[in-house]
């Protein structure tokens, strides 16, 4: 070798080998190595201009563009003296007097708050909104383009939400503990708060405008009711302060007994007027330090929490009180269906509906009401929840889960977008074919104008943010869905790869394919054909179908999966728990029929036969064992996918996910195993024998405890 190439060689080795530790997410604005492009951009982008007075949004905005252009094209974004050609022109028809030459506000017009327009004009790049938080926006989206290298010749983009609230659920406690959390602590660092800024928070407000999101509900929803008094309020007023120019709105879970709690009253009662008065009294304190707060959160008489049943009142009742304490500053309640009683023996399944149907129509129009995307819980997968479509007067929010919980917690690749596609784009039938759940989240089927799409938080302190690097994707596919759900979640996901990345189509092309069959391979080796809620007790780490005999029914596994000598499955057609009658007659006769039903749900509706005839001719019994196996295989394929990566990712982060997937193709072994062994109880039929054999005994599986499981 010549020294020339030796030196080559060095420093390529060097670069490549240099760790990065996802702490950037996808604004890594690593430099363009397309040269014609870089020559492009470079010759577009001379110079900006914005409004000279820049509000703190816009300067945010310059700022990020400064960033983003040194990091990608290595030269200084300057302020232009005048507009001449190729400047880069950001702002409104009011704050730039360029903009307002151009006459752009019939286009603008119908843009909205929030929306943004990014145009070229006689040379110039023009990214123009009605708001500041348009144009920051806007600024991201074009920072996108060059981010995954598109041309910026002749742009011509608008784009408006299709969801009014797209906002983050942090289940974050008071103690930086993160309920279902796995990755570290909560960022929100309490205890120095009001006066150390810690600078993650800009950072992570940065993330959340660059994907749209603009509310962040900072607390658990098994809440606490000190972050409501007034040294906790402090301390919130300083987030609120830090994310305002981000256009992220700070929200907080409200408990019910708050007034008792910290209030000194007797009764939380929501038609006592005293308590109705400390409500407002609270909600007018808040508003005087936080004039932009966005309101509460609230889990009521669910898993223990307090709410208005415990005074014989409504859902509705007790969301009326605190929406009429919030509705003079412009605050909204978000109440949280997610409701299932201790007492009643009924199918878990069916109670949100049961409750809250017969109040359509009964809450203020600052209330929304929140449902998870299924009827049980945020498994990996369920059929859509029959409140999506049933309750017609009242905004219905979407809940769907980040976090990983039931989905392999911390260490396992799952990208969750195809997840939440496939709720969004179930049809309801409630007016009719091609009523979609998110016809109903959008407001478009029933015209709402308060509309919300809320997502569990995956974040902590972890140095990468989501402990999986590929949690990251779940963060950015759910703002990006949140904004446009239209979107797929093929598009979603090279987005993101190529701005986490790399551009090259070798690169991409693998990545997309790990990701687009992550989530199913979950499915497949965790609860394949509809099985629900059979992972470990109270952490939901690892399998866990034996669970039995637990203080109330609803929470083992038995108790869903109903396997016996016969077969499994949970009957909830006409002749067991008719569950699915809660659905519209189209949707209720598809799911009520053994032979429509679609395989993917055939067990959370219906009891089946071991020895029922599946579509591929299989007997349900070696169907769900070859399920089980293929999930397996399909980590196996990640894994040999993610291998072929070595050289083209940085050591640091393939070997993170390297590792992970070891794990997780060791998991999914385990739950294969458990679950199989434990199955065969009741088929009495054996394991087909192309599979690999179980390494362990079925007791010790049942015997493994995991005392400190991350997030319980
Ligand atoms: C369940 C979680 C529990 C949450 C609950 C909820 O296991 O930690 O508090 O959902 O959404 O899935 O309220």
């Amino acid at each position: 070798m010549t020294k020339f190439k030796v030196l080559l060689f060095l420093l390529l080795a060097f670069f490549q080998a240099k760790a990065e530790d996802g702490y950037d997410l996808w604004l890594r604005y690593k430099p363009v190595d397309n040269v014609s492009l870089k020559a492009e951009y470079v010759q577009a982008l001379k110079a900006y201009s914005a409004a000279t007075d820049k509000s703190p949004t816009i300067q945010v905005a310059v700022d990020e563009l400064s960033i983003a252009i040194k990091g990608l094209l290595g030269v200084e974004l300057k302020s232009a003296d005048q507009v001449g050609e190729q400047t880069l022109v950001l702002g409104t028809s009011a704050s730039s007097p360029y903009i307002a030459s151009l006459k752009l506000q019939k286009s603008l017009d119908p843009l909205g708050d929030e929306g943004y327009m990014i145009t070229t004009k006689k040379g110039n790049v023009i990214i123009a909104a009605n708001t500041d938080i348009g144009v920051l926006y806007g600024t991201f989206h074009f920072l996108r383009l060059l981010q995954t290298q598109q041309s910026i010749k002749k742009l011509n983009i608008t784009s408006t939400p299709n969801v009014k609230l797209r906002v983050l659920n942090h289940w974050d406690n008071l103690d930086r503990t993160v309920e279902r959390g796995y990755a570290g602590f909560s960022l929100w660092d309490w205890h120095r708060l009001p006066g150390y800024i810690d600078p993650r928070y800009i950072d992570y407000a940065r993330a959340n405008a660059s994907i749209g999101i603009n509310g962040t509900v900072l607390t658990n929803v098994n809440a606490n009711a000190l972050v409501l008094t007034p040294a906790y309020l402090e301390k919130v007023k300083v987030l609120a302060n830090v994310f305002r120019p981000y256009g992220l709105k700070v929200y907080l879970t409200a408990r019910f007994s708050a007034p008792i709690e910290i209030g000194g009253l007797k009764t939380a009662d929501p038609l006592n007027t005293e308590v109705q008065q400390w409500w407002k009294d609270k909600a007018d304190e808040i508003y005087n330090m936080i004039p932009d707060f966005g309101g509460f959160l609230v889990k009521a008489n669910s898993e223990g929490q307090p709410g208005p049943q415990n005074y014989g009142r409504t859902h509705a009742d007790g969301a009326n009180m605190m929406a009429a304490a919030l509705k003079p500053h412009g605050g909204v309640v978000m109440w949280r269906a997610f409701v299932y009683s201790n007492e009643e023996p009924d199918d878990r399944a069916k109670q949100a509906y049961n409750d809250f149907k017969p109040l359509d129509g009964k809450f203020d129009d600052n209330v929304l009401v929140q449902v998870k995307n299924g009827a049980i819980d945020f498994q990996p997968r369920e059929p859509f929840h029959p409140l999506f479509g049933a309750m017609p007067k009242t905004p219905m929010m979407m809940e769907f889960q980040i976090t990983q919980e039931y989905l392999g917690q911390g260490t396992h690749l799952a990208y969750l977008s195809p997840m939440y596609k496939e709720c969004l784009d179930a049809d309801t039938y409630a007016k009719g074919k091609g009523s979609t759940v998110a016809k109903v989240v959008d407001g478009s089927l029933n015209n709402h104008r308060l509309t919300g799409i809320a997502g569990v938080s995956n974040i902590g302190t972890e140095r990468n943010w989501t402990g999986h690097l590929f949690g990251q994707s779940n963060w950015y596919a759910f703002g990006r869905l949140a904004w446009s759900h239209g979107l797929s979640s093929e598009e979603i996901a090279k987005e993101w790869i190529r701005m986490t990345f790399s551009n090259q189509e070798d690169v991409i092309n693998p990545i997309t394919n790990i990701m687009m069959a992550s989530h199913e391979a979950v499915v497949s080796y965790m609860t394949p054909f509809g099985l629900h809620h059979i992972m470990g007790w109270g952490h939901h780490y690892g399998p866990g179908p034996w669970i039995a005999n637990k203080h109330r029914a609803d929470w083992t596994s038995v108790y869903y999966h109903k396997a016996d000598k016969n077969g499994i499955g949970f009957d909830r057609t006409a002749s067991g728990s008719n569950a699915v009658a809660q659905y519209f007659p189209e949707v209720a006769s598809k799911f009520g029929s053994l032979e429509e039903c679609p395989e993917k749900f055939l067990l959370w509706f219906h009891h089946v036969p071991w020895t029922y005839k599946m579509k591929s001719g299989k007997e349900l019994w070696n169907a769900m064992c070859y399920e089980y196996q293929h999930g397996v295989e399909e980590v196996e394929n990640m894994q040999q996918k993610w291998q072929s990566l070595e050289n083209e990712i940085d050591a640091g982060r393939f070997e993170q996910v390297k590792s992970f997937l070891k794990i997780q193709k060791k998991e999914a072994e385990w739950w294969r195993d458990a679950c199989l062994l434990y199955f065969q109880t009741f088929s009495g039929k054996p394991i087909p024998e192309d599979i690999p054999k179980a390494s362990q005994t079925l007791e010790y599986y049942e015997g493994l405890t995991f005392p400190f499981a991350p997030g319980n």
